[in-house]
């Protein structure tokens, strides 16, 4: 899917999106990869983070992502196994994924190695509640082992954010309020992003179908 293509069939989606990211060091390429992927009810985002940095880790992390966007409406088992296969002759990946049945208005989401993602909810009283993805150690690519998918309901203002090991595990106080996520993104990447590695945050805000 073209750049393109993706920006305009997003914009009719129940879901606004953001991202930041920054090489290690300046470096042209990024190891940490993204995609957020629109299918026949649903919606995929995936996060990987190729092992170490620089030019091998963004192959297992390109390769990572376009297996996924060749089918992103499968199971989240699927995914990773086709993942794990795929990225067999790479250094590796670890990856957070998570797919939104939009008809539902439910997420599932999973992780093998480090790559957190939270969700978080502001409730009527103003109380902030966080879910945190189970990640499971192991390597796409190497050692991978069985990935423990969780389903949680998404209500309209969820707030959802991705972030690889580059991004400090503190991301989640910068979450406040309905800051629209591309801003929100730039600000995690800015005070919580790391010098030593490659880093991308990506958030994404449930909106809910308004037309039903
Ligand atoms: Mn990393």
């Amino acid at each position: 899917m073209g750049e393109i293509d993706s920006v305009a069939s997003l914009e009719r989606l129940p879901l606004q999106f953001g991202f930041a990211t920054r090489p290690y060091g300046g470096a042209a390429v990024s190891g940490d990869h993204h995609t957020v992927c629109p299918f026949p009810g649903g919606i995929l985002i995936v996060v990987v983070d190729g092992l170490g940095h620089g030019e091998e880790a963004a192959v297992a992390a390109r390769l990572a992502i376009a297996t996924a966007e060749a089918s992103p409406g499968q199971s989240l088992n699927q995914l990773f196994t086709q993942c794990n296969g795929a990225l067999s002759a790479t250094r590796g990946a670890v990856m957070s994924a998570m797919t939104i049945d939009i008809r539902a208005q439910t997420m599932v989401w999973a992780a093998i190695g480090n790559v957190d993602a939270a969700l978080f909810r502001v409730d009527a009283e103003g109380r902030r509640k966080r879910h945190s993805i189970v990640m499971i150690g192991g390597v796409i690519g190497s050692r991978m082992l069985n990935i423990r998918p969780t389903t949680l309901a998404i209500v309209p203002g969820d707030t959802i954010v991705f972030a690889t090991d580059g991004i400090r595990d503190d991301f989640g106080d910068m979450v406040a309020g309905q800051t629209a996520p591309q801003l929100l993104a730039n600000e995690i990447l800015a005070r919580c992003g790391k010098t030593t590695d490659d880093a991308l945050v990506v958030v994404a805000r449930w909106i809910g179908d308004t037309h039903s």
